[in-house]
């Protein structure tokens, strides 16, 4: 569904009085937020093309309707959320979920809607029909060597996919591991592993890059072989200049202080970018920031400051996406609530005083570096996300455009209630 321009703009209209009235009164209190929505206008985050359609649990799916039957209805999806939000940009796809069919045709559709492909995704944590080898005790960590090389041979076709679509990054995420004692000999499964992603990595272009993705649990619950951000920076370092570190929000265990994860990978250089969302037990894949806002805040103060530190530009120098699932909600509305709390968080990162925090922390004063980003996290920044957004001709409220127009409902007469998208 393509939206109508002038339908925004309308939209704006009728809410811009209002809008003002909330923007001027922060602006008094915020010295440069010229610059901060500059930034704010750059800023982009990837949608999974998984994530369009209802997920489930092992216990059931309830959909939704409307759900994208095809890529391309997915690639619909994300460009009707960019028309809102102005900052949904890009799709990242999983392979083999998400193959293109025509890579000319799709890239014209993606560029007609202002879209980019982020990160390509392997997939060797299921086994797909006609598959020769399962995957059930692991892939590149596997003990037989055939059934290594068909993970390795299905990372490298997936760089190939991502060739022809002009994406500049490989994402690995292992299921590997282990369910119990003694099932695993650690440094075999290390090794083979690394020398599994060696192959993959040798076959990356010179300007690729590749994600290493960790994660404490799930699916094994004993061992996992990219375990955590140590075992990744592990690889990633092994590997060379091009491999980095994937920080999915979900993937610690309880209360890890990813914030301190995130500066250090920055100050290694080695820091890939985020799979967002958020979870109050384990691997939730809730809502970005619907759980825990602050330490949303606090991963974003740590990349600003790193990256401003290293000379990063923070729109492009990191893969930003969402890797969520949507149980109960509408995905795109439940997409828009994810990228909103990006953007809430990124502003108010921008806000910090950076300059009254150094001092405070180099006098070891406790309380003025907790007063200076508790304030700032306190500070409504609603109106200014809004503000950048209204400038690059999206929605000030976009959830309230989609429900005032009934978008789902167009979605659910074109397509019908009964189809399931791809993904898990
Ligand atoms: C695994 O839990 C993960 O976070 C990886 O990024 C996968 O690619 C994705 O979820 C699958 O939904
Ligand atoms: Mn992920």
């Amino acid at each position: 569904m393509k939206l109508d321009k002038n339908k925004i703009e309308q939209y704006n209209q009728q809410h811009l009085a209002q809008h003002s009235r909330k923007f001027e009164y922060i602006t008094g209190e915020i010295p440069d937020v010229e610059g901060i929505i500059k930034k704010l206008m750059a800023f982009n985050v990837a949608i999974p093309s998984w994530a369009l359609g209802t997920g489930g649990t092992r216990f059931g799916r309830f959909s939704g309707g409307g759900e994208p039957r095809s890529l391309e209805e997915k690639i619909e999806d994300v460009g009707l959320l960019h028309a809102l939000n102005t900052s949904s940009g890009a799709i990242s796809l999983h392979i083999p979920w998400d193959i293109p069919k025509d890579y000319t045709a799709i890239k014209q559709q993606a560029k007609e809607q202002g879209l980019r492909f982020d990160a390509v995704n392997s997939n060797t944590f299921q086994d797909q029909p006609n598959q020769k080898f399962t995957y059930k005790f692991g892939s590149l960590q596997n003990v037989d060597k055939q059934i290594r090389k068909q993970a390795i041979d299905h990372n490298i076709d997936v760089i190939k996919h991502g060739i022809q679509l002009g994406s500049k990054a490989l994402t690995v995420w292992l299921s590997d591991g282990s369910c119990f004692p003694g099932q695993l000999n650690f440094r075999k499964a290390f090794q083979h592993t690394l020398e599994g992603l060696q192959e993959i990595y040798a076959a990356l272009p010179t300007d690729w890059k590749m994600f290493i993705e960790y994660k404490a649990f799930e699916p094994n619950f004993y061992s996992m072989t990219v375990g955590d951000w140590g075992q990744s920076l592990m690889y990633a370092n092994k590997l060379g200049d091009k491999a980095y570190t994937l920080v999915d929000l979900g993937h610690h265990l309880p209360n890890a202080n990813i914030e301190q994860i995130v500066s250090l990978l920055l100050m290694e250089k080695k820091l890939a970018g985020f799979h967002f969302n958020d979870s109050k037990y384990g691997d939730d894949d809730l809502t970005v920031g619907s759980i825990k806002p602050y330490q949303l805040f606090l991963i974003f103060n740590e990349l600003v400051d790193g990256m401003d530190l290293n000379g990063q530009d923070h729109a492009n120098d990191l893969g930003w996406m969402i890797d969520a699932s949507h149980n109960v909600k509408d995905p795109l509305e439940d997409l828009l609530q994810s990228v909103e709390a990006i953007m809430l968080a990124y502003a108010h990162a921008l806000l910090i005083d950076r300059k009254e925090l150094a001092i405070a922390q180099e006098s070891n004063d406790v309380v003025a570096a907790q007063e200076i980003l508790q304030n700032t996290f306190r500070t409504d920044v609603r109106s200014i996300v809004a503000e950048a957004r209204r400038r690059n001709g999206g929605a000030i409220d976009p959830i309230g455009f989609y429900r005032e127009n009934n978008l789902r409902n167009e979605l659910i007469k074109q397509r019908g209630s009964n189809n399931i998208a791809t993904g898990l």
